[in-house]
C-alpha cells in the first residue's frame, strides 16, 4: 500500500492511497533423481527407493511436492514413469520425472535337454529320422519362446549334427540346451551284379586255364560316393589253375561297411591221357601151354600234369597160348577222363606136325581081268605141338591103283599151317 498524504495548514490531512501488489508466478524448480535401473527376481517385482526431488523455489518458502508414485514402491518388470510435482506457496507448480526400468537378468531354465543319442541310417537311405523328447521351458519372468536348430522328428544326416534349443525371455535373456545326435552308417554295400559261378576246361594241353573272364561286379549304397572296392584276384592274372577258386570282390563303404561278391571260378579237366603202347609183339609158343610174355608199361602224357592210373586186360610175363591176342591198356587221369591203347601178342606155332606111320612104298598086282587093284593101307596118324592137324591123303586108302607107280601123299597142317607130309609108291604090276 502506497500512501500519499497531503496535509493544509489547518493539519488537514488528504490522502492518496493505493496498493502494489508483488505477486509469485514463477514455478520451483525441482530437480528429479536421475534414472534408475533395478532387478527383479521374478514377476512380483522389486521395491524401489530414491531420494525425494530437490526443489528451489524464487519464494524461498516451502515447495509441497507429491509424486505418481513413492520412494519403496514395488515396481514390476519394465519402464515406469515417475513424476514428481511441486507447489509453492502461490500455487505455482513445477515438474520433474526420472525412468525407474525393472530389468530381467535371469536367464530362462531348459528341463529335459535330452541326451547325445547314437542313431542308424534308415534303410536304403544315407539319413533317419530322429525324435526325442521335447525339452521345455520356464522362466521367471513369464513363458520365455524356445526354438531348436533342428525340427523334432527330422532328417538328420551320418555324422554328428549338434542340435541346439535357445529358450528367450522377453527381455533377451537366453539359455541353451545343446545336444548331439550321430547317426552312423550300418547299411553295407548291396551287390547289384556278382557273376555266376562257372566251370571251363583247361586248355588243350594244359593243367590251367588262361582266358577267364568275367563282368566286374557293381554295388550299390545307402550313401551315395565312392565306395573302396578290392579283391583276392589280380584282376589282370586271368589264367586258373586246374580245381576251384573262390573270387571274392569287396566294396567298402565310408564308415567301413563291406559288402560281398563271392563266386567260384572251376578249372576242370576233360581231356583224356594219351597212352604210348608197345609195338605188337610175336612170340613163339613150343606147345599149346603158351609161353610167358613180358613187355614195358606203356608210357603216357596227361594235361594235368598228374599222376595217370593204369591198368589192362593183361599184364606183363602173363602166359600167352597159340593165337593173336588183344592188350588193352586203359589209363585214368585224377579227374577220371580215361586215354586207351593197345596192341597185339600173336604167340605163332612153327613147328610142323608129325607124321607117323607114314606106309611104306608098296607093290601089288592087279587085279583078275583088270589093269587096277584095290589097294589098302594102315592109316598113317598125324599129330602137332598145336592140337590136331589135318590130315589129308592124295588118294584114297580102299581106292583103285592102276598099272604103274602111283605117288601117295599125305598132307598134315596144323592150324598155323606148318605142314608135313608123309609120300608113299604104290607099285602095280599086271
Ligand atoms: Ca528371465
Ligand atoms: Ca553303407
Ligand atoms: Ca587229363
Ligand atoms: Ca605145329
Amino acid at each position: 500500500m502506497v500512501t500519499y498524504e497531503a496535509t493544509d495548514t489547518s493539519m488537514n490531512t488528504g490522502y492518496c492511497i493505493f496498493y502494489i501488489t508483488i505477486i509469485d508466478d514463477e514455478p520451483p524448480v525441482l530437480e528429479c533423481p536421475d534414472d534408475i535401473i533395478g532387478v527383479a527376481p521374478n514377476t512380483s517385482g522389486i521395491s524401489i527407493t530414491w531420494s525425494e526431488p530437490t526443489y528451489t523455489d524464487n519464494s524461498g518458502n516451502t515447495v509441497i511436492l507429491s509424486s505418481t508414485r513413492n520412494s519403496a514402491d514395488v515396481f514390476t518388470f519394465g519402464t515406469h514413469n515417475v513424476t514428481y510435482t511441486g507447489i509453492d506457496q502461490s500455487g505455482n507448480s513445477g515438474t520433474c520425472g526420472f525412468e525407474i526400468t525393472i530389468e530381467d537378468k535371469e536367464p530362462p531354465v531348459i528341463s529335459d535337454c535330452p541326451p547325445d543319442m547314437n542313431w542308424t541310417t534308415s534303410p536304403g537311405v544315407n539319413y533317419t529320422t530322429v525324435t526325442w523328447k521335447e525339452p521345455a521351458a520356464d522362466d521367471n519372468a513369464g513363458t520365455p519362446s524356445l526354438l531348436p536348430t533342428h525340427s523334432n522328428g527330422s532328417r538328420f544326416y551320418i555324422g554328428d549334427t549338434i542340435v541346439t534349443y535357445t529358450a528367450e525371455d522377453v527381455y533377451a535373456n537366453t539359455a541353451t540346451c545343446i545336444f548331439k545326435i550321430n547317426v552312423q552308417d550300418i547299411e553295407p554295400p548291396e551287390v547289384l551284379t556278382c557273376p555266376d559261378n562257372t566251370t571251363y576246361s583247361t586248355d588243350s594241353g594244359n593243367p590251367n586255364r588262361s582266358d577267364v573272364n568275367w563282368e566286374i561286379p557293381t554295388f550299390q549304397d545307402n550313401v551315395p560316393g565312392s565306395l573302396v572296392y578290392s579283391s583276392n584276384i589280380n584282376p589282370s592274372s586271368n589264367t586258373f589253375q586246374l580245381g576251384t577258386t573262390m573270387v571274392t570282390y569287396e566294396a567298402t563303404d565310408t564308415s567301413m561297411n563291406t559288402g560281398y561278391c563271392i563266386f567260384y571260378i572251376t578249372i576242370i579237366d576233360d581231356e583224356p591221357p594219351v597212352l604210348e603202347c608197345p609195338d605188337d609183339i610175336i612170340g613163339v609158343a613150343p606147345n599149346t601151354s603158351g609161353i610167358s610174355i613180358t613187355w614195358s608199361e606203356p608210357t603216357y602224357t596227361d594235361n594235368s600234369a598228374k599222376t595217370v592210373i593204369l591198368s589192362s586186360t593183361r599184364n606183363s610175363a602173363d602166359v600167352f597160348t597159340f593165337g593173336t591176342h588183344n592188350v588193352t591198356y586203359t589209363g585214368i587221369d585224377q579227374s577220371g577222363n580215361s586215354g586207351t591203347c593197345g596192341f597185339e601178342i600173336t604167340i605163332e606155332d612153327k613147328e610142323p606136325p608129325v607124321i607117323s606111320d607114314c606106309p611104306p612104298d608098296m607093290n601089288w598086282t592087279t587085279s583078275p581081268g583088270v589093269n587096277y587093284t584095290t589097294v589098302t593101307w594102315k592109316e598113317p596118324a598125324a599129330d602137332d605141338n598145336a592140337g590136331t592137324p589135318s590130315l589129308l591123303p592124295t588118294h584114297s586108302n580102299g581106292s583103285r591103283f592102276y598099272i604103274g607107280d602111283t605117288i601117295v601123299t599125305y598132307t598134315a597142317e596144323d592150324v598155323y599151317a606148318n605142314t608135313a607130309t608123309c609120300i608113299f609108291k604104290i607099285n602095280v604090276q599086271g
